[in-house]
């Protein structure tokens, strides 16, 4: 095995002289496989390191400090391993990223105890809203052949700071608990652990009955309970640090405790107990929702506030950042402020299922920021979602987790689009640290993955700052969501039809003649407004200080509704649609000017999806604006990017599309970009 050598100072050097020959001649092609790492198949060892003799209560399990001994020499200290592990990565960064001040003392303790991806893999090697190619795990391989990527994978978490990983897709094959299966997936704990990755596993509530015939899942069932039990003590014989469980249940077809007149609550404590003499934990998750229910968005707290203070304390309920579902712009899950002796942690999505898959250029760390930063106001004023998810509200900090549901797949450069590596890494250096700027890691990363030369970093940086925002404006401005054609939840489909009715656009926007968007105030509409503290829940209910960018969430309003700029709704969203527009056009700009500074390579493959993404930019607007003049009977303004196709031509344009994975690229409309 090959080892760098990690002697800070001289990574400075070298990084100092890549970014001079970037003046000089363009970078050799490079296929983005190395993520951040430079070089992502060595492991990197500090030359100077030492582990404690006495445990260093500040520093915990996995904290280093780094200060200069009386050498002079920068020496990283840790309680164990994995801390002297993260010190090194962590001083590789900052010689990577520019000349770090050694002299004050570092401290680093990661915030979250459980910094967690969730894999929706499945054993078929297809990966569910994964646009990175197949799975990264080859189940038909293991546990004979093993591949580089596995160690690598451990290596880029590591690297970031991320602890653990649920193999397997939330829709869960019973498969995975079978012998043959975990002997497969031990080999990728062993593989892991020296990295302090654990691995998780999603299970499939009814595997007793599959599994073992039994006639019941019934948690409560002695059988049932002796069953998993039993698989249990199986799997910590033969991975003793196997991490627990995460669970979908009675949610999207997946059974459940409710299947046999049993809570949420029953079922989860059964796992938990089973789990429990190992230190293993069971993440539970709140997304559930009925067909029947009016308002999609309130039905976590409905479902889980009674349930609130009977769950284990190895129990983690794991919320969704947003009511509904991943929505470029969601207001917080009101979930995160209603419970008070139960563990919650939050769920991002890294992968872009709604966010242009891995064709657009989204950094996602804003959105997810905008969530944590978010006060649910539960205690008074300081009660962020950040805070109540990492036990501070509560004082419950034992257990404090978060998970982001992966964009990596087995594509050569693990993500699909190269700048969506961006999220990768964006999502470990959160879960470390929520207080970092998104400006700051994207600065970090920009650096460790390209070059340093701030003709580069700086419009770069700026551009992909920008383009959460701009998707916001060219996929759901206002806070009008779910839009999106289904299944595969690329492009437009506001006209689609399902077989549930809240798989359908039109259950969201409610777009008629009367108006658009969803009254979920608390007189004339859902009410869901009151599932929100004071000051929140009267702020959101009054459309006067309503948030205009969430204001169609919470509020149906006539076309002709004069918004705090003078323009009608009709306007405001036809210029909202126009400004996402200009900036998806403007990014192609931003990287045709830096392109001395990048490989041809990366450099093609980024520019070819930047102009996708501003074609569908249009085709966005298109589809949704002329489907609601349908009803608005108001004209896109003049000065608006005229529309290239008809809403007939759109609306045919849909059927023989896509499945859950990949949409069909090739049949995407026909767009131009004068
Ligand atoms: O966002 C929806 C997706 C499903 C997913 C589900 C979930 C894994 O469309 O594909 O299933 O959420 O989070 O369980």
């Amino acid at each position: 095995m090959r080892i760098v050598k990690y002697v800070f100072g001289l990574s400075v050097a070298l990084m100092a002289m890549s970014t001079q020959s970037c003046t000089q001649a363009r970078p050799e092609n490079n296929n983005g496989h190395n993520l951040w790492l430079g070089d992502i198949t060595a492991p990197v060892i500090a030359t100077d390191t030492e582990l404690l003799s006495e445990y260093d209560k500040e520093l915990g399990d996995e904290g280093f400090r780094i200060k200069r001994n009386d050498k002079g020499v920068a020496v990283i200290y840790a309680n164990t391993k994995a801390g002297i592990m993260y010190g090194t990565y962590h001083l590789k960064r900052l010689g990577e990223c520019g000349k770090p001040n050694l002299d004050k003392e570092i401290v680093e303790v990661p915030a979250f105890k459980y910094r967690i991806l969730n894999h929706w893999d499945n054993p078929n090697l297809t990966v569910e809203r994964g646009y990175a190619g197949k799975s990264l795990w080859k189940w038909e391989e293991l546990p004979g052949k093993i591949r580089p990527e596995y160690e690598e994978y451990a290596r880029a978490n590591a690297s970031i700071g991320i602890n653990g990983t649920v193999l397997n897709n939330v829709n869960a094959d019973p498969c995975m608990l079978t012998r043959e299966y975990l002997e497969k997936v031990k080999v990728l704990a062993d593989i892991f652990r020296p990295y302090n990755l654990k691995v998780y596993l999603s299970l499939n509530f009814a595997a007793p009955k599959h599994l073992a015939n039994l006639k019941t899942s019934d948690p409560l069932d002695k059988d049932v309970i002796k069953w998993w039990n039993d698989k249990v003590a199986e799997i910590y014989s033969i991975i003793p640090d196997f991490g627990g469980f995460l669970v979908k249940a009675n949610s999207e077809g997946q059974s459940g405790p409710q299947d046999y007149g049993r809570t949420h609550a029953d079922g989860a404590n059964m796992i938990a107990d089973a789990v429990k003499p190992y230190g293993g934990i069971v993440m539970w998750r709140a997304f559930v929702y009925a067909a029947e229910s009016p308002d999609r968005a309130k039905q976590a707290v409905e479902e889980f506030k009674p349930l609130d203070g009977q769950f284990r304390d190895n129990v983690i309920i794991q919320i969704k950042n947003g009511p509904v579902d991943f929505q470029p712009r969601e207001p917080f899950s009101p979930l995160f402020g209603q419970l008070e002796n139960t563990n919650i942690m939050a769920e991002m999505q890294i992968t872009q299922e709604y966010l242009g898959h891995s064709n657009h250029m989204v950094y996602l760390h804003p959105m997810w920021k905008e969530c944590l930063d978010s006060d649910t106001y539960q205690k008074g004023e300081g009660s962020t979602v950040a805070a109540e998810t990492l036990g501070k509200v509560h004082g419950n900090t034992a257990t404090s987790a978060i998970a982001g549901v992966t964009n990596i797949g087995d594509d050569i450069n693990w993500c699909g689009h190269q700048l969506a590596q961006a999220n990768w890494y964006a999502f470990g250096r959160m879960a470390w640290n929520p207080d970092l700027s998104s400006e700051q890691i994207i600065d970090e990363w920009l650096k460790q993955t390209f070059t340093t030369n701030k003709k580069f970093v700086e419009p770069v940086a700026k551009m992909m700052l920008a383009s959460r925002e701009a998707c916001v404006k060219y996929e759901m401005p206002m806070g009008l969501h779910h839009t999106f054609k289904g299944p595969d939840h690329y492009g437009p489909g506001p006209w689609d039809r399902s077989s549930r009715p809240d798989w359908e656009p039109a259950y969201y926007h409610k777009a008629a003649a009367d108006g658009v968007g969803f009254d979920r105030t608390s007189k004339t509409g859902t009410d869901a407004v009151s599932q929100y503290h004071e000051p929140l829940k009267s702020l959101y209910d009054n459309v006067e200080t309503c948030p205009e960018n969430l204001i169609l969430w919470f509020h149906h309003l006539p076309w002709d509704y004069k918004m705090k700029d003078g323009h009608t709704l009709w306007d405001e969203l036809c210029y909202t649609y126009e400004e996402g527009i200009k900036e998806a056009r403007g990014f192609i700009k931003t990287w045709e000017s830096v392109e001395r500074f990048v490989d041809q390579e990366r450099y093609d493959q980024v520019h070819a999806k930047l102009i996708r993404q501003a074609k569908d930019a249009i085709w966005w607007r298109d589809a949704t604006m002329l489907y609601f003049q349908q009803y608005s009977k108001m004209e896109i303004p003049s000065d608006c990017t005229p529309p290239q196709h008809t809403l007939d031509e759109l609306r045919r344009f849909r059927l023989g599309i896509s499945n859950y994975e990949n949409p069909a690229i090739d049949r995407l409309p026909e767009y131009t970009l004068d």
